[in-house]
């Protein structure tokens, strides 16, 4: 087994296991590192996050290519999981066939899918008010990417916006079973609301049907015990350190500007040590001794 068959199973493990998992932001080889680091068990590779970090907005203008490559070098710097955000698969079902076979070359233990159109919007702009995918369309976009897996442990989240869209709680209970019947292994269901209501009442009509992924980054005042006892699956916190990111680089940005010394910044940043013993350089120096001739 190579690193993408046991870093899907992991993320399979994770989703399906009883207790509540966690899955938390990256959007790049260094973030993905301190992920790991913190003690997570699972990365969510945010679309909204990489496109951020990208100097563009959440709405496809990072060709898929360039998301592929920033999840590379995401799955280079880590052993644990990634669930690639695959905003609507960047096209039609062909476009998520394809994605997939990609995604498991590049060690990506899964996508998440979202019934949108391509190009998508971020789910919190613009109050939410977005078209869907045909509800059929999409749940023919699951079955081609579950068809398309070489790995059978590669996960595919089906994720539905239709409470976001306004839909309403019995469309996105249908949508999510046809996306389960389509061959989904969980579905992700989103909220803008800043209280939990909506995706808990989703999760009681649901059941266990399917293990449940959510996003509380709108009802973060919810607490965590609550997803756990109402057994939702997994839950994401989808943007905080491309946030705790942005936050600190203005802050940095500023105080260097307008002091023009470094003297009140040296003290609040990472050591350079620090950054080469992320990078590893010692692991270099040691192969530099062993691979170079010795003079
Ligand atoms: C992302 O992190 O890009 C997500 C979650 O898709 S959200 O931004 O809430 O849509
Ligand atoms: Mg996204």
């Amino acid at each position: 087994p190579g690193r993408t068959t046991s870093r899907a199973a992991a993320l399979r493990h994770l989703l399906d296991r009883p207790e509540l998992s966690f899955l938390m932001e990256a959007h790049n080889g260094l973030s993905a590192k301190l992920v790991e680091r913190a003690g997570f068990e699972g990365i969510w590779a945010s679309g909204l996050s990489i496109a951020a970090a990208l100097g563009v907005r959440d709405s496809n203008e990072a060709s898929w290519t360039q998301v592929l490559e920033v999840a590379e070098f995401m799955s280079d710097a880590t052993r644990i999981p990634i669930l690639l955000d695959g905003d609507t698969g960047y096209g039609n079902f062909n476009s998520v066939r394809r994605l997939v076979r990609k995604l498991e070359q590049r060690g990506v233990a899964g996508v998440c899918v979202e019934d949108k159109l391509f190009p998508k919007m971020n789910s919190f702009v613009r109050g939410g008010a977005q078209p869907l995918a045909d509800a059929e369309e999409f749940a023919g976009k699951i079955g081609a990417a579950k068809s398309a897996q070489h790995d059978p442990d590669f996960v595919v989240v089906a994720r539905t916006e239709a409470l976001i869209a306004g839909q309403g709680l019995a469309e996105a209970l249908r949508r999510a079973e046809l996306y389960r019947c389509a061959g989904a292994d969980a579905i992700l269901v989103h909220s803008a609301r800043s209280d939990a209501d909506e995706v808990r009442a989703f999760k009681a009509e649901w059941g266990d049907r399917l293990p449940v992924v959510i996003v509380p980054t709108k009802y973060y005042r919810t607490p965590t015990e609550v997803f756990a006892e109402d057994g939702f699956s997994t839950v994401v916190w989808a943007n905080h350190l491309m946030r705790s990111a942005l936050r600190a680089m203005q802050i940095t940005a500023s105080t260097i500007f307008a002091e023009q010394h470094l003297r009140n910044v040296e003290g609040a940043v990472a050591p350079l040590a620090e950054v080469f013993e992320i990078q590893g350089e010692d692991e270099l120096a040691e192969a530099e001794q062993r691979w170079l001739p010795q003079r």
